[in-house]
């Protein structure tokens, strides 16, 4: 069994160790562009369109990160990026939903407990104790019900807060009001303190962090963007910070990665940035689960973490 690894800027060694221990019966290589050998499965991630074109033998290629936006775009961009036929599997987890859960834990918690607006009177020397928010009035909206979105609207019932999801489908979480489909997007939104982003970026999920969803929240409201960057319309929540109808941002996602210098999110005093630190990849993890869908594929089993490319996820 041959398996060809490409990734821009994780270092291949673990990897190629790790697989190696887990399929001792496989030959596992870094891809070069001249490398045109036998493979039987390919990991990648951002891979360049002469690495999988004319591979129509492979019988897996593992996305090694949850999103395939990346890597479907690139399909859009030069069809037979992908070759036909071939399945498309993503992670599923492998260690990024507890990430997650942290990190919007975290969020929401620092603005619930007004720790932002503190940190700001800090600077100034100021002893301003602030009336606390009302757990009442901090209805906490997750777009995205799907692997991540669901274990943090779990993580958020489980700290009492009120919680939405909105989905494509619908969905029975525990504590968890959902919503789906076009037709609900509004009314999820409406009274919305916090709206937490965990969509994967599609045609038709790109730009819907915009200032029509905006105007549905509560005045005030606290945005988390963990998604993509794709997802959000920066003008409009420049716009809605500006109004006030956006009372602060916490952006892991951007349209252009790293952030460009010049960017106004960098100096906005309500604007918090992390890059794209949400959930890495944990290759331990990641590795279990690829090895163990190889050998589902290798067995005639269906694979987890196939992505639908019509869908886009
Ligand atoms: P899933 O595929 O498990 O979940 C996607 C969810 O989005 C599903 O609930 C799906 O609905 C919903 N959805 C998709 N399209 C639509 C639509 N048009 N309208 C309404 N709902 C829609 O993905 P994951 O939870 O594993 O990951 C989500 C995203 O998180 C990734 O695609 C990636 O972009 C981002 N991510 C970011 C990271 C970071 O570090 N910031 C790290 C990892 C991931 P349904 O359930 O009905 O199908
Ligand atoms: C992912 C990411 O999609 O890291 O896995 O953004």
């Amino acid at each position: 069994m041959n398996i060809i690894f490409y990734h821009p800027t994780s270092d291949a060694k673990p990897w190629i160790d790790g697989i190696t221990k887990r399929l001792p019966q496989a030959s596992i290589r870094v891809w070069n562009a001249d490398d045109h050998d036998p493979a039987d499965y390919a990991l990648v991630w951002r891979p360049p369109s002469a690495m999988l074109a004319s591979r129509t033998m492979l019988k897996g290629i593992f996305a090694l990160g949850a999103g395939v936006d990346a890597i479907l775009t690139q399909e859009q961009r030069h069809p037979g990026t992908l070759p036909a036929g071939v399945p498309l599997l993503r992670l599923e987890d492998t260690g990024m939903s507890l990430q997650m859960q942290e990190y919007a834990l975290a969020t929401v918690l620092r603005y619930f407990r007004r720790m932002d607006e503190y940190q700001l009177f800090q600077q100034q020397k100021q002893w301003h104790p602030l009336a606390p928010h009302s757990r009442s009035e901090f209805t906490i909206g997750v777009l995205g019900a799907g692997v991540l979105g669901s274990s943090v609207a779990k993580a958020l019932v489980d700290m009492q807060f009120t919680v939405r999801s909105w989905s494509r489908s619908a969905k029975s979480l525990e504590g968890v009001a959902s919503f789906y489909g076009d037709d609900q997007l509004a009314g999820f939104a409406r009274g919305c303190k916090v709206l937490i982003n965990l969509l994967p970026n599609t045609p038709h999920t790109a730009g819907v962090l915009n200032h029509q969803l905006f105007t549905n929240l509560s005045h005030n409201a606290y945005l988390i963007n963990l998604g993509r960057g794709g997802h959000l319309v920066e003008g409009d929540v420049l716009r809605a910070l500006d109004s006030g109808q956006i009372a602060a941002a916490t952006l892991d996602v951007f349209i252009e990665e790293p952030l460009p210098a010049m960017h106004p999110f960098w100096s906005h005093p309500r604007v918090s940035i992390t890059p794209h630190v949400g959930a890495d990849t944990l290759p331990e993890q990641a590795m279990d689960s690829i090895v163990s869908n190889i050998l589902a594929i290798e067995a005639g089993r269906e694979p987890t973490g196939r992505v639908d490319p019509g869908r886009g996820y």
